[in-house]
């Protein structure tokens, strides 16, 4: 070691190179960029989530994280509509709009989700029989 330290003193930035090169996958802790960033691939803002109701469709990630979320619903149909949450297979509601959602309004709440399987539905005149439900995964956080 002392020696390539003495040569890399003289050598200036080439013999730094060359020293790198010499050395390199040595004893560096290879810790300083592991997969976390490369972890979120998916566009969805976890956190904070975008839904989007109209005739006669409900367009929301399919994949949640579970805890708290600001949801947002939006009607750009021309009906009115709401949205109800309730776990896969079980009649109580999680969380639902307060009422109808207006054309061109928003309502926005705070939920809190457990991990599971939920529907999103709108049950206003009938639209879940006509297409207006989808599954929603809730995933823990400790992936
Ligand atoms: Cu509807």
């Amino acid at each position: 070691m002392k020696v390539r330290a003495a040569a890399l003193a003289i050598a200036g930035p080439i013999g730094l190179m060359l020293f790198a090169a010499a050395c390199g996958g040595g004893d560096e802790a290879p810790s300083s960029e592991p997969g976390p960033a490369a972890a979120v691939t998916s566009s969805q803002d976890f956190g904070d989530v975008a839904v989007f109701v109209t005739e006669y469709t409900i367009d929301m990630p399919a994949i949640l994280d579970a805890g708290e979320i600001e949801i947002s619903v939006t009607n750009q149909g021309v009906e009115d509509h709401n949205l109800l949450i309730t776990l896969k297979g079980e009649e109580a509601i999680v969380w639902q709009t307060d009422g109808i959602v207006e054309p061109n309004s928003t309502e926005t709440a705070v939920v809190e989700l457990e991990p599971g399987v939920y529907m999103v539905v709108c049950t206003f005149a009938g639209h879940d029989t006509r297409g207006m439900f989808m599954e929603v995964e809730v995933r823990s956080d400790d992936r």
